[in-house]
């Protein structure tokens, strides 16, 4: 349960985050489609390889997936959160639509099935075609708006340095405490660093039917940045059937030798 909150240095932080390589420990992510149409309903394909070059066909799940495909455009505007399907040869592919043409990474997080197995996540790029004006990434601000729902952010993310974060969901001014799981969580959090991509990792804390947890309004996350930085959070959350995203720039809390890290307004200054 505890993953060492009260500022423990974390001890799973890795040296390098996720997402940043092709390839890494063996494991490759092959991109079969690295250029696709925007605008347009197109199929992506890819595949993860072994280190003989062959497709990796059994994996061990995570939240309920074998493999969780993340497409960010590299301004950090859009986001999506897919479940391929594998195909018998070991082919994974799924249907995107993205809004516009641009720069954007594919991240596969995923557990390849076998001793010693660790999660990974690996990146590529993928281009959509065509001339575009990428966007400044939005303002750091605590609260995000999705289709009538208001999605309050609090804590703060530090580098190196496990803290909570809890995300309450409201509609009208109301609490929502129905949510409804998915993928085994009440929430799914992802962050992606500003100027790379990095990918980090993110553990909500309890599960439904732990007895504790409660269907909101409030998700929580424990949750360490690799660097000082921009960050971009996306919060998958399903209420009334519908899964809905909710997005938050933040900048990393900068400890400060002696004055203590959780000044909540002196973490503009960069
Ligand atoms: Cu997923």
């Amino acid at each position: 349960m505890n993953h060492g909150s009260g500022g423990q240095h974390a001890e799973n932080v890795p040296a390098v985050p996720g997402g940043l390589q092709v390839s890494q420990d063996g494991y490759t992510l092959e991109l079969k489609t690295p250029r696709i149409t925007a605008g347009q309903e197109t199929p992506l394909r890819f595949a993860i390889k072994d280190d003989s070059g062959k497709p990796v066909t059994k994996y061990n799940e995570a939240h309920g997936k074998d493999l969780h495909l993340i497409l960010a455009s590299r301004d950090l505007n859009t986001f999506r959160h897919l479940h391929p399907s594998l195909e018998p040869d070991g082919t994974w592919s799924t249907p995107v639509d993205l809004p516009a043409a641009g720069d954007y990474r594919v991240f596969a997080d995923f557990t390849p099935a076998g001793q010693g197995a660790h999660a990974l996540t690996l990146g590529a790029d993928l281009a959509a075609a065509g001339s575009y004006q990428p966007r400044d990434l939005p303002a750091p601000k605590a609260t995000a708006e999705v289709d009538g729902y208001t999605v309050t952010l609090d804590g703060e993310l530090a580098a190196g340095t496990m803290s909570k974060l809890t995300l309450s969901v409201a509609r009208n001014g109301k609490p929502i405490t129905d949510l409804e799981p998915y993928l085994g969580a009440y929430g799914h959090l992802v962050a992606l660093r500003f100027g790379d991509l990095a990918y980090l990792h993110v553990h909500p804390e309890g599960e439904p039917g732990d007895g504790t947890t409660r269907p909101g309004p409030d998700i929580s996350f424990m949750a360490a940045a690799p660097s000082n930085g921009s960050y971009r959070l996306f919060l998958d959350f399903k209420h009334e059937g519908t899964v809905r995203t909710a997005a938050f720039t933040v900048r990393t809390a900068r400890p400060s030798a002696g004055t203590g890290r959780h000044g909540r307004s002196g973490t503009e200054d960069h």
